[in-house]
């Protein structure tokens, strides 16, 4: 006869596997050509293993409460692996507030993912004590590299002062995803560092890596930007004062900061960004994703910038730990022209968005860029009526109202 300790353990592993196994399928309630969204997130805290979260010992742990719980699984690093299937490096937060990375693989992308036995272990450096926001780069040197925020508590930070932090990158590297070298954390002449990420070929023979600076944890001060620098290598891997790539702008959606998603990725028409932009509100920082594109023989060089925002958050992505926000620091971009945009909402789980290169190219080709005035988006949107007028008979768009 089935114990009531073993008929809860089934019920349990039931309903995860049914969470594991359930299939996504596009999001009907959306549309704007560009990018398909998906019905369901792709990650959550809830996808989390069973075995890294409760006890199974009957005798340890009679009445099964969960020993360790999962706050949340969002920010997660992506690349594409030999036979097409894909993995992401998800951060994944727990109950005590300490986020950690670990691989969760899938045959298609946008459904069935499913994380590796153990999260991510590699060694620790200083007094860092959170980890976070992993971008991964097939580097075109071999290896698999993996740039991620460092959090420690602020030295300088006076008695009392629990808050104060510092922000840094730690580097690891990895040829499997399975086993991870620590490298030394980035050596730059800023304050704080986050959202850095490396680009995937070289660059007049150096490493190209790319910066967010600012002066405070959370307050870009005069920083704030989006930066890039050579280092000569990666072990150690040093940039000195970084080239701006993108600057805030007072009424955009990065007037208060912004930052790299991943690695930009390459297509005929240039290095293709997909990052996030973050503006102020009255009820907090609000942060978008935007794209750019640079230049195919100097990535340091933007050369299409589209106004506003592809991604924005959207109907119960606005809420979560840290509402109003959707940030990305993953995508793959297939052989087949078809790519995945990875991106978190309100810093609590994981979603996909998928489009084609052939659509992103078009569409930071054809967005007008922002003129940075009411008048000026005026001006754009008359343009498009107008151009629209021989259009209107063969749609039914002529009628009033319309
Ligand atoms: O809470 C929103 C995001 O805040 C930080 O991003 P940024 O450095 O651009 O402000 C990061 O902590 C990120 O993980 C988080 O999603």
């Amino acid at each position: 006869m089935e114990s009531l300790f073993e008929h809860q353990v089934k019920q349990l592993v039931r309903r995860h596997d049914e969470l594991l196994n359930r299939p996504n399928t596009p999001d009907r309630r959306w549309y704007n050509g560009l990018f398909e969204r998906w019905t369901y997130p792709v990650v959550t805290a809830d996808h989390v293993p069973l075995t890294w979260r409760y006890d199974f010992s009957e005798t340890r742990n009679p009445h099964l409460i969960e020993r360790i719980g999962v706050n949340a699984a969002f920010n997660a690093g992506a690349i594409e692996n030999e036979d097409g299937s894909i993995s992401v490096c998800v951060r994944v937060e727990g109950v005590d507030r300490k986020s950690f990375f670990a691989i969760a693989d899938s045959p298609n992308g946008v459904d069935q993912f499913r994380f590796r036995e153990k999260p991510v272990v590699f060694d620790r450096v200083g007094d860092e004590t959170n980890l976070y926001d992993m971008r991964l780069t097939r580097h075109e040197d071999g290896w698999i590299y993996g740039l991620f925020c460092v959090e420690s508590h602020d030295p300088q930070a006076k008695p009392g002062d629990t808050i104060s932090a510092v922000a840094d990158c730690g580097i690891v590297r990895t040829r499997d995803l399975d086993t991870w070298e620590r490298l030394p954390n980035l050596k730059h002449p800023n304050a704080q560092q986050r959202n850095v990420a490396l680009h995937p070929k070289f660059v007049n023979g150096k490493y190209m890596l790319y910066t967010r600076p600012m002066e405070f944890f959370i307050d870009a001060g005069t920083e704030g930007h989006t930066g890039w620098g050579l280092s000569d290598s990666m072990n150690p891997c040093v940039v000195g004062k970084q080239e701006v790539l993108d600057e805030r702008i007072y009424h955009t959606i990065k007037e208060a900061k912004m930052g790299s998603g991943a690695a930009p990725f390459e297509t005929l028409g240039g290095w293709m960004h997909i990052a996030h932009g973050v503006r102020n509100t009255a009820a907090g920082l609000r942060y978008v994703l935007y794209c750019m594109l640079c230049d195919k023989d100097n990535p340091g060089k933007v050369i299409h910038r589209p106004g506003g925002y592809i991604l924005a958050p959207f109907e119960e992505e606005r809420v979560g730990d840290v509402s109003n926000v959707l940030f990305s620091n993953g995508v793959v971009a297939k052989a087949d022209g078809s790519v995945f945009i990875y991106y978190a909402s309100s810093d609590t789980r994981l979603h996909v968005a998928t489009t084609t290169v052939e659509k992103l190219l078009d569409y930071a080709r054809n967005t007008p860029e922002d003129l940075y005035h009411a008048h000026g988006s005026v001006q754009q949107r008359c343009a498009l009526v107008d151009a629209n007028r021989p259009f209107l008979a063969q749609f039914g768009l002529d009628r009033k109202g319309f």
